[in-house]
């Protein structure tokens, strides 16, 4: 097939998802389309099977805000047009569907018709946060309701987007997946986490935008409780609005030199596979992918059990869950099983089998082409 894919560059959760997904496709033989305002950050590799398109917006006096969504409508339809995409599929709803869906229209109208399916998947602040806004709730329930096909990362997500966006469509759910071969306890691990703990100390670690739904200083304040009672390091992988928050919260507790911002890192797999565990005290994920991708590793996460967290991690088998800012619960959970090397080693692997069993992008992977599948043949 040739897919058009169409996420946000540079910035959380769901345009790592559209690039590892047009990454896996384009091994599995399909022509992939990135469109976007910049290369996605985890495009580091070329393939025959990949292209990038940018979407220039022109900058004008009148233009305070320069309208994005009609420039990439225009590069969505003239891509689709000038390399025959099959089908086009937009991750995050805001304002991607808005602009597939303008895209499709403008082929239609074409003398010879070209049609353009797309396909959008919900990720999480689309509807949970932004979409739920009511300047934009709306126009983002009407951009559902004219997509193709539509799909959610998580139970979770599917049924909070069907009782309050009140959208009649079909909502398939894949979740978020990982790649198993790549994402592992690899044997350079143990050598490169000598560079963050060179005294055997512990290594907790977190990975995300740093937006104020991720609570990163409630990473701080459960990491300072388990400095309290063991040597351990943090690594804080990311980098975004809340990161000076967190980073002054280190210093006023004293612990700055234990706590290490790395900022925005490739090569996560490696980052990730030096850690014991992860910590996840978000207000609220869709479904964590930042969690999969540790588990992937057999890094144990502790989380906050709200959204779509709880259809990736079991309680107390291959991770812990607590209440939204409960940090006092989440650092016990750390702290007994840090100092437990048996019941870390059994989780660590319990973490892995979780992730290999359920989420492996070689079993997700399919499940969207066979969703572009029926979606072509119903629009045909
Ligand atoms: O919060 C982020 O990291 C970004 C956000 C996004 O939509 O870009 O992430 C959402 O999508 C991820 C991939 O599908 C999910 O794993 C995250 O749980 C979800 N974030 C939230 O729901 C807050």
């Amino acid at each position: 097939m040739k897919i058009g894919i169409t996420c946000y560059p540079t910035y959380g959760g769901s345009g790592v998802v559209a690039t590892e997904l047009g990454l896996e496709l384009a091994h599995r033989g399909h022509e992939i389309h990135f469109i976007s305002y910049a290369q996605p950050i985890r495009l580091t590799e070329l393939h025959p099977n990949i292209h990038y398109h940018e979407v220039d917006v022109s900058r004008y006096p009148l233009f305070d805000f320069p309208p994005y969504d009609l420039a990439l409508a225009t590069r969505m339809a003239e891509v689709s047009e000038l390399y025959a995409l099959d089908i086009l599929h937009v991750h995050y709803a805001i304002p991607h569907s808005v602009s597939a869906l303008l895209a499709r229209q403008m082929l239609a109208a074409k003398p010879r018709g070209q049609r353009l399916p797309f396909v959008t998947t919900l990720h999480g602040t689309d509807i949970t946060l932004v979409g739920l806004d009511r300047s934009y709730l709306p126009i983002t329930r009407f951009s559902i309701e004219q997509s193709n096909g539509v799909t959610a990362i998580s139970n979770y997500l599917r049924e909070r987007t069907l009782r309050e966006f009140d959208v009649k469509n079909h909502i398939e759910v894949i979740y978020n997946f990982v790649n198993c071969d790549l994402y592992c306890r690899d044997a350079g691990a143990a050598e490169r986490r000598l560079e963050y703990a060179p005294n055997g100390e512990r290594v907790l670690v977190h990975l995300s935008n740093f937006r104020p739904v991720k609570r990163v200083t409630d990473v701080v304040e459960i990491f300072d409780r388990v400095r309290k009672k063991m040597p351990a390091k943090l690594l804080m992988i990311g980098d975004g609005p809340d990161r000076s928050r967190a980073e002054w919260l280190a210093v006023q507790k004293g612990i700055h030199d234990d706590v290490l911002f790395l900022g925005k890192q490739d090569k996560i797999s490696e980052k990730l596979a030096v850690a014991d565990v992860i910590l996840m005290p978000s207000e609220l994920e869709s479904f964590g992918l930042a969690a999969l991708e540790a588990m992937a590793c057999k890094v144990v996460p502790i989380a906050t059990r709200g959204g779509g967290v709880p259809e990736l991690i079991e309680h107390g088998i291959s991770g812990y869950l607590a209440d939204v800012g409960d940090v006092d619960a989440m650092a016990g959970y750390a702290i007994g099983l840090l100092n437990d090397e048996s019941r870390l080693q059994t989780m660590a692997k319990a973490s892995r089998t979780m992730a290999q069993s359920k989420f492996c992008s070689s079993k997700i992977v399919p499940q969207y082409e066979e969703f572009y599948r029926r979606t072509l043949e119903r629009s045909s």
